[in-house]
């Protein structure tokens, strides 16, 4: 093991403080380089807390410039402090007040972690260890205080000051050109939820009035210039406060609400108890500026950060190992507002489709755990799919399960009897069982064992007795530091799809729990068998998506065209239509794209071809619909000897020839998704334009005047969704007005950095030769800048993870590239290094030559002379063995 390797964390060793924190008074005194931090903290023993038992503080980097206990100050063998840990050897018994005085640099803040500087203003980030970047504390989940924070700084440099809570008092300093301002905050919380922010910001302010007529104060702060891009943020803001009103019955607590958006953020936003800082890309939107994915990520994300305030603050976890019990909470809670804001259908496929390409690959490769972890050695890194979307899933699975009413019920009491708590998963299960009364033991394994199940499903029709058999069995692969897995209970939505397309009812059924329409697996093999069935039906399992787990089912492909065409469960016919193209993706990869059985192509062809003709479907149905599984999602299915170029030509060849066969009615359809009239980010337009751009680039595949539509579909576009669609499909087909189109999009946005984004991100994913010089060339562009997450995440993540070809040249120059790059970046940012890193988490499962070039960076990258414990955590699990 390297010596600056971080120790591991284990779940089973968890222990609380030895003192509790009562309340805490911040004082920062703030400049640039040196700001002076005080914190008067009141400790109090805990009952089996022996008298003298040292005190000891997490710190980090930190600098102690003063240290004093009930008054006086400490002699200096009464302690010991390093920038990482504050002891103090045998406090007095009883409660005391501790005052710590550190000096801190803010401005020499690259990590992005602690207090920074973003554009001129000071803001924190705490989560998951930043606060003991700002004074030593008990800087863990279960020490929760009252905190109370004053903030002075320089009037000219920081006219705005802010902290969670309510505002208590402002004023200037007499004789000085500083001013003040004192925050509190009566909500007991953990350290990283704190948040400050100070500098010169432009505030846009509305009100909401909460379920019992409370009167909330909601501000949105931005850099200047950009208060005209706030409107859609503070009405998703004031949507989401109702919703949760409605939909989980809680109610916003504090006088006021703030959000500050800023422009160098690791992530995409943070909770802060009443003052949440966000990434500027999910706060910051025009018509011009922002996609419709971008409105809906701004919608989600708002959303996601303002539901934690119960769901994370008001209960907040136990420990880092709990995560999922806020994240997965919280992650499921935005996807129903938004399901309910939009179209529930298409969001489900959305989110499947992101559980998919993200969560699925984390699980199936050397970079997998459990929802809940039992050990981390850099918690960082488990801010991940698999804790967030699969942690999602397994809350959808319990509403699945119990059904709305037991759910809410569920949930109630989870809010009533956990208000002010630091919880655990098992607290969380335990009111499903007290509430529903269920058994709740085998379903939380699901918590503790990584991998994604599969079940194997067979089927038998007997015509004589009209039984219906179904023989489904369950298996989990193994994962690092997991063989053996147990089986779970799993709910499966289903049907019976019956000759004329409607679901069959049958007399009983046996083998198994049935609730409603949903069967409740729990054991390693069952067989169901339903009696009374009026015909021979066509199985439609895991409806919505039930659960995350893979389906095997050697249904025939007629069957697969039939639910295409039939099914009830509008997710269920998108997935029959993947299933349709998967097959013949993986079997054009596998023997060669000519290997691609006509007849299947021709069927997948008539699928489109009718849906997209569909008025009766929504647009971004249609839109998803007629998506191919993407280079990623066939790999993912692949599994082993990956080779992407071999994906990329047979992938090509099927869209190819939907497009040949299809023409007519893509034609017809892209010309009736024109829209008349001002732009709407609302889901019927935006599934429009999703469908017109889906069109599009089927209509440039094979035809020759497609240089002239998509240039068309540029300049005429009024919004930045059309724009960027038609630049995609200019840049991506290679064609010959491309560059001149990429000069215009610099010329018209030069002056907008997260416009410039785009930019830089439809260069990255260009699917061809010269990709990884254009990237190299682009790092050196005036607009770029490598201290800047979201310029990184543009165009190096975007290559790394969207441009599966050139990413993984044969040559392994797209590794080499990636590895040299994380090893710079570490320097500055470990943690957005770690995560770019991440990038290589498929490696095994790549075809020889490029598993050894991959292999080979990745070691370059394990031996660099220093690395940060956020790489080196990453770097030693994808290298790990099994
Ligand atoms: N809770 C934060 C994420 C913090 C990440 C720390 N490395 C945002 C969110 O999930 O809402
Ligand atoms: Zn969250």
């Amino acid at each position: 093991m390297r010596p600056d390797a971080a120790q591991p964390v284990r779940l089973e060793d968890y222990l609380p403080t030895a003192y509790a924190i009562e309340t805490v008074h911040l004082d920062f005194r703030l400049t640039a380089n040196a700001t002076r931090v005080i914190a008067r903290t009141c400790f109090a023993p805990r009952e089996s807390t022996a008298p003298g038992t040292p005190l000891v503080l997490d710190g980090d980097e930190l600098t102690l410039t003063g240290l004093s206990l009930n008054g006086a100050a400490l002699a200096g063998d009464a302690f010991e402090a390093t920038p990482g840990k504050l002891v103090v050897h045998a406090p007095p018994a009883g409660g005391f007040t501790l005052e710590v005085t550190t000096q801190i640099d803010p401005e020499a803040n690259t990590k992005l972690m602690g207090l920074f500087r973003s554009n001129g203003a000071y803001c924190t980030q705490c989560e998951a260890e930043g606060f003991r970047r700002i004074t030593y504390f008990h800087d863990r989940p279960d020490v929760l205080a009252v905190y109370t924070t004053r903030l002075e700084a320089r009037k000219s440099d920081a006219p705005v000051l802010l902290a969670n809570g309510n505002p208590v008092s402002s004023g200037d300093i007499d004789g000085t050109d500083r001013h003040f301002a004192v925050w509190h905050d009566p909500f007991p919380k953990p350290a990283y939820l704190f948040a400050m922010v100070a500098g010169d910001l432009a505030c846009v302010s509305d009100t909401f009035t909460t379920m019992s007529g409370r009167a909330v104060d909601l501000r949105i702060y931005v850099e200047h210039g950009n208060e005209d891009r706030c409107d859609y943020a503070m009405d998703a803001l004031k949507r989401s406060m109702r919703w949760d009103e409605t939909a989980f019955g809680r109610e916003y607590d504090l006088d006021i609400f703030v959000i500050v958006a800023v422009s160098d953020f690791n992530m995409g936003a943070m909770e802060n108890k009443g003052l949440n800082i966000f990434n500027d890309k999910y706060v910051l939107a025009n018509p011009q500026t922002a996609t419709d994915q971008d409105y809906a990520h701004i919608e989600g994300i708002i959303a996601h950060e303002y539901f934690h305030n119960w769901t994370g603050n008001r209960i907040t976890c136990r420990d880092w190992f709990q995560l999922c019990l806020k994240e997965g909470l919280t992650v499921f809670r935005d996807q129903e507002f938004s399901a309910d804001q939009r179209s529930a259908p298409v969001k489900r496929i959305a989110d499947v489709r992101l559980l998919k390409s993200h969560q699925f690959p984390e699980d199936a490769g050397p970079l997998a755990h459990p929802v809940r972890p039992k050990i981390y050695h850099q918690i960082n890194n488990f801010y991940t799919a698999t804790v967030y979307e699969k942690g999602a899933e397994l809350v959808r699975m319990l509403k699945t399960w119990l059904g709305e009413a037991d759910f809410r019920k569920s949930m109630d009491l989870y809010f009533e009897r956990h208000d002010g708590d630091a919880a655990t998963i098992e607290d969380f299960l335990a009111c499903f069982r007290d509430a529903a009364g269920i058994d709740i033991s085998q379903f939380s394994l699901w918590y503790d064992q990584a991998g994604t199940p599969a079940l194997k499903v067979g089927d038998r029709w007997d015509e004589a007795t009209g039984t219906y058999t179904l023989d489904i069995e369950q298996s989990c692969p193994p994962t690092p530091g997991q063989d053996a897995k147990l089986p779970m209970t799993i709910p499966i939505r289903f049907g019976l799809v019956g000759p004329n397309g409607h679901d069959l009812a049958w007399q009983s059924v046996s083998g198994g729990e049935v609730r409603g329409d949903v069967i409740v697996l729990t054991d390693k093999t069952q067989r169901l068998s339903f009696t009374g069935v009026g015909a021979r039906p066509v199985p439609s399992l895991l409806r919505g998506f039930s659960a995350p787990v893979t389906l095997n089912h050697d249904l025939p492909h007629a069957d697969r065209v039939f639910l295409a065409r039939h099914d009830g469960d509008t997710f269920n016919r998108w997935q029959a239509v993947q299933t349709i193209a998967m097959e013949l993706l993986t079997v054009g990869t596998r023997a060669g794209k000519a290997a691609m059985p006509s007849v299947d192509v021709a069927d997948l062809a008539a699928l489109m071809d009718e849906i997209a003709a569909d008025t009766g479907l929504e647009p971004a149905y249609r839109a998803l619909v007629l998506q191919l599984p993407g280079d990623a999602d066939v790999a993912r299915e692949i599994a082993t000897d990956v080779d992407p170029d071999a994906i990329a030509s047979a992938r090509k060849a099927l869209a190819s020839a939907v497009a040949r066969a299809c023409a007519a009615t893509f034609e017809r359809a892209y010309a009736e998704q024109a829209i008349d009239g001002p732009y709407s980010p609302d889901a019927a337009h935006a599934g429009r334009r999703a469908l017109s751009a889906v069109l599009l680039d089927y209509l440039a595949e094979n035809d020759a005047a497609h240089s002239a539509r998509s240039m068309n579909h540029y300049e005429t576009a009024d919004n930045m969704t059309d724009r960027l669609a038609a630049l995609k499909v200019l840049v991506h087909r290679g064609d010959s007005k491309a560059d001149a189109a990429l000069e215009d999009f610099f010329q018209r946005h030069s002056d907008n950095a997260l416009v410039l984004d785009k930019w830089f991100t439809v260069q990255a994913t260009a699917p061809f030769d010269g990709a990884l010089d254009r990237v190299k060339t682009l790092m050196r562009h005036p607009a770029f800048s490598f201290t800047n997450p979201n310029r990184v995440r543009a165009l190096i993540s975007a290559f790394a993870t969207g441009n599966q070809t050139q990413f993984n040249r044969a040559d392994g120059a797209g590794y080499d590239f990636l590895a040299a790059t994380v090893l710079e970046l570490d320097k500055r940012n470990p943690q957005v290094a770690a995560r770019l890193l991440s990038a290589f988490r498929s490696w095994r499962a790549l075809e020889l030559n490029r598993r050894g070039k991959a292999e080979a960076a990745l070691r370059r990258v394990e031996n660099a002379e220093t690395l940060s414990s956020d790489v080196q955590d990453i770097v030693a699990r994808s290298l790990q063995q099994g």
